[in-house]
């Protein structure tokens, strides 16, 4: 079997990646009308700067590369107001009344807050005379950032959608893909760790004194950090993506059914584009590598809610034409709140049937589909489960839950077709998802072990480390007591670990 990168939860299931992800420089939605700020250059130095202006940017600021009449606030560090002024009249502009100075931790202040926070004389490089004592207030305070103690473990962190750090997190999730693809798992885990605890801080860094206090960042995690802070992007980070064995992998592995093995080999054998693989005669490849590159581009592209919503009707629709009780429940990172996803997750339980009904639910839905012209690829993988077995202790162990892995033809709404990119007089759209069919007592650790990310992972450390219980998707086992622990729903299975309740929001660690 070939080895499925890592950094995408272990050798567990295929699917594409998607490309270009992190190459990709995001444009930034002006959130600030009113504000039109200018950086000033002068004793800050252009790196430093153009950290600054992105960061400001990703926030929502408009901020102007050059000074102009339209500038509204212009940012200085290290320059009192007669440097300012000075400088402005060197410049032949005049400063108007209604030009703020401002000093740097003004804007640093509004970077940690996501909004314009107001500004106040100790911001104020020059005091504007309209601005009377009365109206002001106390400056808006940031949170002392070393301050709130952060756990080690992901599951002991809220970590939502709104990440402030993705100028850091995407150099290092491009370092993590890049040790993966040399199977360097313990350096790979590292940049995954470290990634994983930035997205969970409420502030962005912006200097390495805010790093203070943080756990998961080594010596090669910070000299990178400081490195971004500096001059706003990484070096290695840059080699990497120029990297031809980096890109070759990434391209390889966007194809369902390629893993690492795979991408080695061609790799080795001198192939650089899908192209040439694809029309070699030479090569054999899988059924589900055939797949792959049958539906590559619909498969590359991401899921929508929208399309995950369209084929969660048809799921539903066929698991009650034959188990009417039973809950299907769309897990994965759809559940965690993403807007988009890869595939889409499922998890299907019945309270009332009997085993032999739960094993053929699966097969009976499949049948369906390939009746009705829906299915472009499966492989039903049929339960290896028994109760009272001892959990797992590897943290990306396969479950042995019933489940299939599916390519659909999800036929586009009415309102979707003539979608501009679509192949002509192409009205379907392939997409993938996993059917899992759970023991209704394993429900709860399911649904905890299916709504994913390193959340789950560190989930599962923390039980071995910390409590001397064993956990994995089917149930957790109390060492010291010798007993498997029942739960009837995720806040059960916190309990018994014995901590707060995270919500599937808040775990996209
Ligand atoms: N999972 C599992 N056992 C497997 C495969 C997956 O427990 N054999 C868990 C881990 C994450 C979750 O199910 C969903 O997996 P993915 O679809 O790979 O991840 P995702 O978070 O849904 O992300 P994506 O948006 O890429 O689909
Ligand atoms: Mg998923």
């Amino acid at each position: 079997m070939d080895t499925m990168p890592m950094a995408r939860m272990g050798p567990r299931k295929k699917k594409p990646r998607q490309m270009g992800a992190s190459m990709a420089s995001p444009a930034h939605d002006i959130k600030f009308r009113d504000l039109v700020l200018y950086i000033l250059e002068r004793k800050m130095g252009t790196t430093r700067r153009a950290f600054l202006m992105e960061l400001a940017r990703r926030k929502g600021f408009r901020v102007e590369n050059e000074l102009s009449d339209s500038v509204t606030h212009i940012v200085a560090e290290n320059n009192s107001g007669s440097d300012v002024l000075e400088w402005l009249q060197v410049q032949n502009i005049k400063a108007s009344s209604q030009l703020e100075l401002l000093d740097v931790s003004w804007l640093i202040e509004c970077i940690g807050a996501g909004k314009p926070v107001e500004m106040t004389g100790k911001h104020q490089l020059v005091a504007r005379r309209d601005f009377s004592a009365s109206s002001n207030p106390e400056p808006q305070k940031i949170p002392p950032l070393a301050v709130q103690k952060i756990s080690p473990y992901a599951c002991q962190r809220r970590t939502t959608l709104n990440n402030c750090n993705h100028i850091f997190t995407d150099a290092f999730e491009v370092l993590a893909e890049n040790y993966e693809f040399r199977e360097n798992e313990g350096c790979c885990l590292a940049f995954m760790r470290a990634a994983s605890v930035l997205k969970s801080l409420p502030f962005t860094i912006i200097s390495m004194k805010d790093t203070e206090g943080i756990p998961c960042l080594g010596d090669k995690v910070k000299c990178i950090i400081e490195e971004i802070i500096e001059d706003g992007q990484s070096s290695e980070v840059k080699a990497v993506l120029n990297d031809e064995r980096y890109q070759s992998f990434k391209l390889f592995t966007s194809v369902f059914g390629v893993g690492l093995k795979t991408s080695e080999k061609w790799f080795r054998m001198g192939f650089r584009n899908l192209s040439n693989i694809r029309s070699d005669k030479t090569l054999k490849f899988t059924r589900m590598q055939k797949a792959g590159f049958l539906y590559y581009e619909d498969l590359v592209s991401c899921v929508t809610r929208a399309e995950a919503e369209a084929v969660s009707v048809l799921v539903n629709e066929a698991v009650w034409a034959f188990l009417p009780d039973a809950s299907v429940t769309m897990t994965g990172g759809f559940r965690r709140g993403k807007k988009i996803g890869h595939d889409v997750d499922f998890l299907i339980t019945s309270p009332e049937s009997t085993e032999e009904d739960e094993q053929q639910l699966l097969p009976k839905v499949i049948n369906l589909w390939e009746r009705k012209g829906l299915l472009l690829y499966y492989d039903l993988m049929e339960s290896t489960f028994e109760k009272f077995k001892l959990p797992s202790r590897k943290v990306d162990a396969l479950d042995h839950f019933q489940k299939c892995f599916l390519i659909l033809k999800l036929h586009h709404q009415r309102v979707d077709s003539g979608k501009s990119g679509q192949q002509e007089g192409k009205t379907w759209k392939a997409i993938r998802v996993d059917l899992v069919m759970c023991p209704y007592e394993c429900r709860a650790y399911a649904l905890l072990g299916w709504t994913g990310s390193r959340f789950e992972r560190d989930l599962r450390r923390y039980a071995t480390h910390e409590r001397k219980m064993i956990l994995d998707n089917h149930a957790l086992y109390d060492k010291t007591k010798r007993i498997f622990l029942k739960a009837e729903s995720e806040e059960e299975i916190f309990a018994h670990l014995g901590l707060d309740y995270i919500d599937p929001w808040e775990r996209n660690a």
